[in-house]
């Protein structure tokens, strides 16, 4: 979200110049390719406020109206997914992928507090049926940043009452089509907002985030509106790992018997220097998540982060960066899968990498050299069962709008007529093939 990217993306710095994979190492790993275990699970991935479009009853749509406002433009229609959804579900299908990761959107599942709608919960329903007619696995996820509007205003996850109101919502939407879900995160990236609080910037954004959340408040005519993208983790992060708890349990008690985790937001985090930070840094930021209850960690990184022994350096002059400002590093993944591996004990998905690039050709080194360093991961013992990249579609990248290009497909902001891009066809073959 906003300071995730500003964070994450931005503060991703390095030393040496950007990985670029020759061909002739991308030949080479063709030739050394290996099987994966069936069952392995090849995807994209997206998030409705990104995608779906006309989120209106969301926090987020109301920050992108407040003034001021982080967010360089109103997400308005996004890719039109809401109703276009089989559409992208087909490109899955066609070019080579076994499952499909989405959410579903609390703010339209609950619009009012305690007000289930049921026409919502059949639309989400619709999908995973989608998917499962299609041969692909639904990936879901309960919570991808956005909350009901009338959740924020009541406090958010800065108020205990949250973790009781998450667990209730991820109830509702189980009972309705847990017995067709294949796996399953409670939040993505709650974690998100420590990237942000790295970044030297992160005072300027911070102001500017307080006034975009009193903004807010008062449209609701609250004193407050509260978000774990925007906010201080001292408040809420106690109570979201409550309600992850909360709503893993009741997830799990079915109908349907799925792996259920979280998903965080990482990066490789690689220390520079005597006294570097570190180790430090990455227990703050990612252990108590990794020790939360869940079958599986998912593990989301697109570049790496070089700490010295005063925190976070630049990405060094010369290195190639993606639109997001940070460095174009491919195998950051393998730092982050092998951490959270150790941490957790537990099986890994990677539920999101990418890159956000106009150059389709970049898309394909990234793909490469990523999933070269993968194939290093499985050969090190790292039970990982799955490549989920992001994005499907070029989307809605929070603050920054609909400039960034993560999407294997792009769409037409008129027309939402998607075009596959080579880059999509060149993921797929590894798919079809399922080896590394
Ligand atoms: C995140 C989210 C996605 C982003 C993606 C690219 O990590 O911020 O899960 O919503 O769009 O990571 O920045």
């Amino acid at each position: 979200m906003a300071n995730i990217d500003l964070t994450r993306r931005t503060m991703l710095a390095g030393t040496a110049a950007g990985l670029t994979l020759s061909s002739g190492i991308a030949r080479a790993a063709a030739r050394t390719a290996r099987a994966l275990p069936k069952g392995f699970l090849w995807g994209a991935a997206t998030a409705p406020h990104q995608v779906e479009g006309d989120n209106v009853n969301s926090d987020t749509w109301l920050f992108e109206h407040v003034k001021p406002t982080l967010f360089s433009e109103s997400s308005g229609s996004a890719c039109d997914s809401y109703h276009r959804y089989e559409e992208d579900m087909d490109i899955a299908k066609q070019i080579g992928l076994n499952c499909y990761r989405f959410g579903v959107e609390w703010a339209r599942i609950e619009p009012v507090k305690g007000e289930f709608s049921q026409a919502e919960l059949d639309h989400y329903e619709r999908m995973v049926d989608a998917c499962l007619k299609r041969g692909l696995a639904p990936v879901l996820t309960y919570s991808h940043f956005t909350t009901p509007r009338w959740f924020a205003a009541s406090g958010g996850f800065e108020v205990r009452d949250s973790v009781d109101l998450f667990a209730r919502y991820c109830e509702r939407v189980t009972k309705a089509f847990g017995d067709r879900i294949a796996l399953a995160a409670t939040f993505n990236e709650p974690n998100v907002v420590y990237h942000a609080m790295a970044i030297p910037q992160f005072a300027m954004v911070k102001a500017l985030a307080e006034a975009m959340r009193a903004a807010a408040a008062k449209a609701c005519g609250s004193d407050r509106f509260a978000s774990s993208t925007f906010g201080d983790p001292t408040l809420f992060e106690a109570n979201m790992i409550e309600a992850h708890k909360q709503a893993y349990q009741a997830i799990k008690a079915g109908p349907g018997n799925f792996p259920v985790g979280v998903t965080l937001a990482m990066a490789d985090e690689q220390g520079v220097g005597a006294g570097n930070k570190a180790a430090q840094h990455k227990h703050e930021i990612y252990d108590a998540w990794l020790k939360a209850p869940g079958d599986f960690v998912g593990v989301q990184a697109y570049s790496r982060n070089l700490i010295g022994p005063n925190g976070n350096l630049p990405v060094p002059a010369g290195a190639e960066q993606t639109q997001m400002g940070y460095e174009f590093y491919p195998p950051a993944i393998g730092g982050a899968v092998r951490y959270a591996a150790k941490v957790s004990g537990k099986p890994i998905y990677v539920t999101e990498n990418g890159v956000a690039t106009e150059d389709d050709t970049r898309r394909i080194a990234y793909i490469d050299g990523a999933l070269a360093e993968l194939r290093k991961c499985i050969d090190e013992g790292i039970d990982l069962r799955g490549y989920i990249h992001w994005s499907l579609l070029d989307n809605f990248e929070w603050i920054f709008g609909y400039r960034p290009k993560f999407g294997l497909v792009a769409v037409d902001r008129t027309t939402f007529k998607r075009t596959i891009k080579p880059s999509a066809l060149h993921l797929g073959k590894y798919a079809k093939a399922n080896r590394i």
